[in-house]
């Protein structure tokens, strides 16, 4: 008998690649509208992703850019972040983001055999909603945890925590799928075991708590690579080889 009872996804990243050609392009559309000369390059925004979500990644720009800045960015960053959050669902419903690799026929496949399913997120809830809407069918998410419904966002482990309450399950039924070390670290926090399917943003990360880390989920004409971890003659992540990670 497994132990395998959910899998908890994180959404950026891991679900799609949504950080260099969603956020940060909509980030961009935001601060040109509002007449601001702010370009987020895709260098920059690899090291403002130092910082999980999206409020707090503009004030964490802002101290280490543009300390001489004086408007009141109490009153502007939320401004800015709900602009950001419109173009980023134009983004969106676009298509033009797909979900990673072996994404859907896992979801699918837990789905199919009773397996539970939550989204664990520090993205605004609309954002989230997004993806899922134009992707899979998000009335299979039993808890879509996302933004600011905890006040510590990841790697604070409160995201996870806040999930596991909901669902009403102990760390050790749940498989967690992420792609940063923020997402990891939130997880192993709350004694969650982690798969890691890394991006380009993410690949030098330090993820040696995870249970295994791949390129991706792979499929069975498409596998992935193992970065870190063992597994027994799998070529891509199935929910055998997730009963098997918990095990
Ligand atoms: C990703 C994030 C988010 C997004 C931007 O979190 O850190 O902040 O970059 O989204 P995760 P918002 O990988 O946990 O989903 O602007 O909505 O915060
Ligand atoms: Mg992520």
């Amino acid at each position: 008998m497994s132990n395998l009872k959910a899998l908890i996804f994180d959404v950026d990243g891991t679900l799609a690649q949504t950080e260099r050609d969603g956020h940060r392009v909509a980030f961009n559309l935001a601060f040109a509208e509002a007449g601001l000369e702010w370009y987020w390059s895709e260098s920059l925004y690899g090291e403002l992703l130092a910082v999980a979500g999206g409020k707090e990644r503009i004030r964490f720009y802002l101290q280490q850019y543009h300390r001489d800045f004086t408007e009141d960015l109490d009153h502007l960053i939320p401004r800015l972040h709900q602009a950001k959050t419109e173009h980023y669902r134009q983004l969106l419903s676009s298509g033009k983001i797909t979900l990673r690799l072996g994404v859907k026929r896992l979801i699918e496949e837990a789905y199919q055999e009773g397996i539970r399913l939550a989204i664990a997120t520090t993205s605004a809830l609309p954002n989230a909603l997004a993806l899922l809407e134009k992707n899979l069918d998000q009335t299979w998410f039993e808890v879509i945890a996302a933004g600011d419904i905890v006040p510590a966002k990841k790697p604070a482990p409160d995201i996870y925590h806040y999930v596991l309450d909901q669902m009403n399950l102990a760390a050790e039924n749940c498989l967690v799928f992420e792609d940063s070390c923020h997402g990891l670290m939130a997880a192993t926090q709350a004694g969650l075991k982690t798969v890691v399917t890394v991006n380009d943003y993410t690949i030098n990360q330090d993820f040696s708590r995870a249970t295994l880390v791949i390129n991706h989920l792979g499929e069975p004409e498409e596998p992935f690579k193992i970065i870190q971890g063992e597994v027994s003659n799998k070529h891509y992540l199935d929910l055998n080889l997730a009963k098997e990670l918990l095990s």
